[in-house]
């Protein structure tokens, strides 16, 4: 059994399966190729594995359109395969949390088929369904993967509810049979030994569409809190709910300490930082850091004591953070490794995200080579609304889901040690693996997989880390991103250059008194911060 909150000294790695190793040639990833690089994730030191969904599918959404909850998808390999991976992970002391798509189903879900028939069928409650006449929507929601969020059935004269995709209806919650089906698979998990679970949209699951009622409806919370009580309530694993709308108070709520609900909640309030509409992830504007600084010290005193914090840059669905925020041409390593230490000095349970502890970045390719359902139909959508295409591509370039999604940069062989020599990766590899990959950087104790190593190996020893207090400094600096946690007698600060002008250094007594712990240059310099440079100090 493992200690108490063991999560709270944790770091997890999310893998998205199709991306990270692929075994047999088909160019895509699996579970054998995971098994084969534990190994590496063990040399990184990290605790959890946070598997992107790897169940049966027909990989609509890459995996998050689910037609067998109790099953993996054969091109991934067999459910044998999986309890394999979960039994060897653990000789190497990391859990797995699962991926639960559980806010919506494939169509191709046996429950959707049955759903289909016949206004009477058993199964037919299972989805959100409105009497109508085609043509007439029932309103006028979108879904976010393009089109109207309604979607006829002329046998049944009724329309169904997709949040996201066609192929994606959406579960009705408010049927007290859909939610037992749901508890049970993932208690089929718990069974399995996973170590935790990521909940897809969980702040979806009570939702009225018929109201305009999409996140945080009014039985959310009832829900979340019979499903913990029914399932993972008191078993001490990890849980993570994804939550775009979580404002502080709200994840007080999801992450309270009583362990009523999760142990805590993905918000990405600081992703929206450089996004002209709230609204709009393709309407780029430049980083307003201020409000970053902000954001991140609003979180880590808010939920001080009241909860808990995730702390990540980078997911299956973000671009990559060296090319969003940092410089990935020029200052390349020394802006990765600027970004690892700023977030992985605060309070929260970090994640890193396949590649980024390597530094991989975004790709520029032609809108032929993306494989993205959202950035493809939003690519339709924009150009048909009359924006040019190549100011569309540029928006994609910047902000396009398969950014993250390219395959693993194993080495500087063909496909970058992905796939076989023959194999051909379902998506393009980055044409950049010659120079960024995992082979030249293991051994290096100059890289950026040194730094996140170093970090991940401070988190466990010292309780600084995931105990210390946070005080934000200098607010207003408009380069500088500068933090201290102090816990008792103890203190470590972090000190920032955010971008790309020289700053003389601040806070000089910490350089000189101070233990160095992390920092990105080969030298010091006594008065100036250069470009990107970072300091991690304890004293
Ligand atoms: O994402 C939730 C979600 O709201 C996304 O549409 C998100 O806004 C978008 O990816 C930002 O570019 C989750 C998963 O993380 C995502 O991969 C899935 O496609 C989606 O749910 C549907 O399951
Ligand atoms: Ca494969």
């Amino acid at each position: 059994m493992r200690k108490q909150d063991w999560w709270k000294s944790a770091v997890v790695y999310q893998i998205y399966p199709r991306s990270f190793q692929d075994s047999n040639g088909d160019g895509i990833g699996d579970i054998p190729g995971m098994i084969s690089r534990l190994d590496y994730l063990e040399k990184l030191g990290i605790d959890v594995i946070w598997l992107s969904p790897l169940f049966r599918s027909p990989q609509d959404d890459n995996g998050y359109d689910i037609s067998d909850y109790r099953d993996i998808d054969p091109m991934f390999g067999t459910l044998a395969d999986m309890d394999e991976l979960i039994a060897r992970a653990g000789e190497h002391h990391i859990g797995i949390v699962m991926d639960m798509v559980l806010n919506h189903s494939s169509d191709e879900h046996p429950w959707f088929i049955e759903a289909k028939k016949s206004r009477d069928n058993p199964y037919h409650d299972y989805y959100i369904w409105v009497d109508g006449e085609e043509g007439k929507l029932p309103n006028d929601l979108k879904a976010s993967f393009g089109g109207p969020a309604w979607e006829y059935v002329p046998e049944l004269g009724q329309y169904y509810f997709h949040e996201f995709s066609v192929k994606q209806p959406d579960l009705n919650w408010e049927n007290e049979k859909v939610r037992r089906e749901i508890y049970d698979i993932i208690n089929f998990w718990i069974d399995r030994g996973v170590a935790g679970f990521r909940f897809d949209v969980l702040e979806l699951f009570g939702k009225q569409p018929l109201n305009r009622i999409i996140a945080n409806g009014p039985k959310l919370h009832e829900y979340l809190d019979e499903m913990t009580a029914a399932t993972f309530g008191g078993k001490n694993l990890i849980t993570v709910g994804e939550c775009w709308n979580a404002d502080l108070e709200r994840a007080k709520r999801y992450a309270s300490p009583d362990g009523r609900e999760l142990s805590m909640v993905f918000q990405f309030e600081h992703s929206f930082l450089d996004q002209g509409d709230r609204d709009d992830k393709w309407a780029l504007a430049p980083l307003d850091f201020i409000g970053l600084k902000k954001v991140f010290a609003k979180w880590q005193t808010g939920l001080r004591g009241e909860g808990w914090n995730s702390l990540f840059w980078d997911n299956h669905d973000m671009p990559r953070i060296v090319s969003r925020w940092g410089n990935d041409q020029e200052y390349w390593k020394e802006s990765a490794k600027m970004l690892a230490i700023v977030l992985h000095g605060m309070q929260g349970t970090p994640y890193v995200y396949e590649g980024e502890e390597i530094g991989m970045t975004n790709t520029d390719y032609p809108i032929e080579e993306y494989r993205d359902i959202e950035l493809l139909h939003a690519y339709r959508e924009k150009v048909e609304a009359g924006m040019a295409p190549e100011e569309m591509m540029r928006a994609i370039h910047a902000r396009g889901r398969d950014n993250a999604r390219t395959p693993m940069q194993w080495s500087d062989e063909v496909h970058a040690g992905f796939t076989s020599p023959e194999g051909q990766p379902w998506l393009k590899v980055n044409p950049n693996y010659c120079h960024i990959n995992a082979a030249s950087q293991v051994d290096d104790p100059d890289s950026i997989f040194s730094t996140y190593r170093k970090l991940i190996a401070l988190r466990k020893e010292d309780s600084l880390f995931t105990e210390g207090d946070f005080t934000l400094l200098e607010e207003e600096d408009p380069d500088l991103f500068i933090y201290k946690r102090q816990l008792g007698e103890r203190r470590l600060v972090v000190i920032a250059n955010f971008h790309e002008v020289e700053r003389h250094v601040p806070m000089q007594e910490w350089l000189t008194a101070g233990e160095v712990l992390v920092h990105n240059y080969a030298d010091r310099q006594a008065d100036t911060l250069r470009p990107y440079e970072a300091y991690m100090i304890r004293r």
